[in-house]
């Protein structure tokens, strides 16, 4: 039985609410830990009785140059990072990783470029035809690059696509001490538009910028006031890369992400909460408190979009140990 299957089962048990208070969020994230992973747990285990995680593969199909000033993010014009503009990846090398990212385990490939929106012409073309190629293989698709119009997003829709990665980031309160080249409420229409055209939502934000326990419960409130809950939720942890704004910044404490993945699983109890940014830096030990508290995904492959993410042979120990379910069967 899929996931999704395992969800419809249990609509009718949990409650879903849209109208979660700042305070209610708060008393949540601020909880005694233990209390707060004993609710977390309450819902995780009834949503995801077998511990089931979806391994999710990342690329980078157009890398760097990104007109937005995103303090944190290497692919920023605005920032001094390494990564240089790479020449794009053509739809045949895209799926071909995609490909060898279901050999090794994954069921859905996601797709990012650097754009602070889509333009149309070659570029959206090879977009479409790299949805369409990651589909056939039996894979979900996501893409990431930007706003778009509601054209783009029907188009994208037709193309198959599954979802579109689209991340607050962090507060509303918080946002413009991280971004200034685009504002909370264009990301939050994008967001509509990618509703409306039928794509599902996988929305969600960085921890570890500088902002405070309220900013991540108000990101948190935000992400759980839509109807319906966006239906992956990436919970990143800032991956601090030398030449970004960010790059001073401290490593946040494991048990703020474990904190943040089980306060999701509540708030958002049907959504996939995916560990994103920021697991080399957790740990064994944290990440399997997370899996435990409501995460049930993990992005997998040594690389993210820029920066480098756990090895394929340690993630494949580290869901061992934890026993948790993995589609394995598709490399065994
Ligand atoms: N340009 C598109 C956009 O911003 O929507 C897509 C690509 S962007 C790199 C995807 C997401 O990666 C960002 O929204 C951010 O949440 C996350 N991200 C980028 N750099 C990060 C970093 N250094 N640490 C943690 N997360 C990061
Ligand atoms: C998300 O929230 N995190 C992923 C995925 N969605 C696209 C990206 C993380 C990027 C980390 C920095 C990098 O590798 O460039
Ligand atoms: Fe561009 Fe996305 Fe990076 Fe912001 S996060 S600079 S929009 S690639």
């Amino acid at each position: 039985m899929t996931q999704f299957d395992t969800k419809t089962y249990f609509t009718d048990e949990i409650a879903l609410r849209h109208d979660w208070t700042l305070e209610e969020v708060m008393t949540l994230l601020e909880q005694p830990l233990m209390d707060l992973l004993w609710q977390a747990q309450l819902v995780h285990r009834s949503v995801n009785p077998g511990y089931k995680v979806q391994l999710a593969s990342l690329l980078s199909v157009k890398t760097g140059g990104c007109q937005e000033d995103c303090a944190y993010c290497p692919q920023s014009m605005h920032n001094n990072s390494d990564v240089n503009d790479q020449p794009d990846l053509n739809v045949q090398s895209v799926l071909a990783h995609a490909k060898a990212a279901k050999e090794a385990g994954a069921d859905r490939f996601c797709m990012g470029w650097a754009w602070r929106e889509i333009r149309d012409g070659k570029f959206f073309d090879a977009m479409l035809a790299m949805v369409r190629g990651v589909r056939e293989l039996g894979l979900e698709a996501c893409v990431t690059a930007g706003m778009l119009s509601d054209e783009q997003a029907s188009r994208l829709a037709e193309a198959g696509l599954t979802a579109y990665n689209h991340n607050l980031d962090t507060s509303p309160e918080y946002y413009e001490k991280i971004i200034t080249t685009r504002t909370y409420q264009e990301r939050l229409e994008t967001l509509q538009r990618i509703r409306s055209a039928g794509i599902t939502i996988c929305c969600g934000g960085i921890i570890g910028m500088g902002e405070s326990l309220v900013d991540r419960a108000s990101l948190l409130r935000v992400l759980a006031m839509h109807d319906p809950h966006p239906e992956s939720v990436p919970i990143n942890s800032l991956v601090a890369v030398e030449g970004t704004q960010l790059e001073n910044l401290s490593s946040v404490d494991p048990l703020d992400m474990v904190r943040m993945v089980a306060t999701a699983r509540i708030l958002m109890p049907l959504s996939r909460v995916r560990l994103s940014a920021g697991r080399e830096q957790l740990g064994r030990e944290a990440q399997i408190l997370c899996l435990q508290a409501g995460a049930d995904s993990i992005f997998y492959g040594e690389t993210l979009l820029t920066t480098s993410n756990p090895s394929i042979i340690a993630d494949r120990e580290m869901l061992s140990k934890a026993g948790v379910q993995v589609n394995w069967e598709l490399t065994d």
